[in-house]
């Protein structure tokens, strides 16, 4: 029976997966590279770096690592610019809600998002001691696809994989989960989570008993 529910972040808890994309954008803008919100959905999950590389490579464009380092601090410091704003009111509904059940029934819960800045984000949403585990994600070695991050957090919950249920917003972090052995709760588009056990369009519509039965 599932002892733990692992949060991706970003598009799961708070709808921040809006301000990566307006911050990328804009670097793409910059960069004179065309990029649509479908491109942005294959880059949901995926960490800073890897989510350049694959604008450049939409372009067609090449840059040394320096100048990657250079772009990803300008597209972090515009995306720090629109979470400033963030309060308890941006989580998602439904989340309270999941995280009062969980407790009542015992079941840990823990974060696992790419996203280095997921700290500040939970601590402006009010919802910094709410998990009993946040992954670092600096020190995860292998991004989303790869269960890394995942496991990690399960290893510091103490509960075994197959008695953890994942919750992804991006195809890569279903892929991450399915890897990991886990249970998949995909929250959004049921085309682009297809790997996923169980989807809902948004987080208030997760069926609970469904999720942990
Ligand atoms: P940062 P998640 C991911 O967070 C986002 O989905 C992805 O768009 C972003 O590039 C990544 O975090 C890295 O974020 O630039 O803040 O370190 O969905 O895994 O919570
Ligand atoms: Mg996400």
């Amino acid at each position: 029976h599932i002892q733990a529910v692992i949060f991706d972040l970003d598009g799961v808890i708070c709808d921040t997966a809006h301000f990566h994309f307006i911050a990328w954008k804009r670097l793409a803008d910059h960069l004179g590279i065309a990029f649509s919100e479908t491109d942005n959905e294959q880059m949901k999950g995926v960490d800073r770096l890897n989510s350049l590389e694959m604008i450049l490579k939409l372009g067609g464009q090449q840059r040394s690592a320096a100048e990657k380092q250079a772009l990803c601090d300008r597209k972090n410091a515009d995306y720090q610019t629109l979470i400033a704003e963030m309060s308890p009111a941006d989580v998602f509904p439904g989340v309270q809600d999941i995280l009062a059940t969980l407790k009542v029934r015992d079941i840990s819960v823990g974060v696992a998002s790419a996203s280095k800045n997921a700290p500040a984000i939970l601590q402006r949403l009010g919802l910094d001691r709410a998990f009993a585990y946040v992954a670092d994600s600096s020190l995860i070695k292998n991004n989303k696809p790869d269960p890394e991050i995942f496991l990690t957090v399960a290893a510091a919950l103490e509960v075994a994989p197959a008695h953890c249920v994942g919750i992804e917003d991006a195809a890569a972090g279903v892929t991450a989960i399915k890897a990991a052995g886990m249970r998949a709760i995909g929250i959004g588009d049921a085309e682009v989570l297809h790997q996923a056990d169980m989807i809902f369009p948004t987080t208030d519509k997760i069926d609970l008993i469904r999720m942990l039965s």
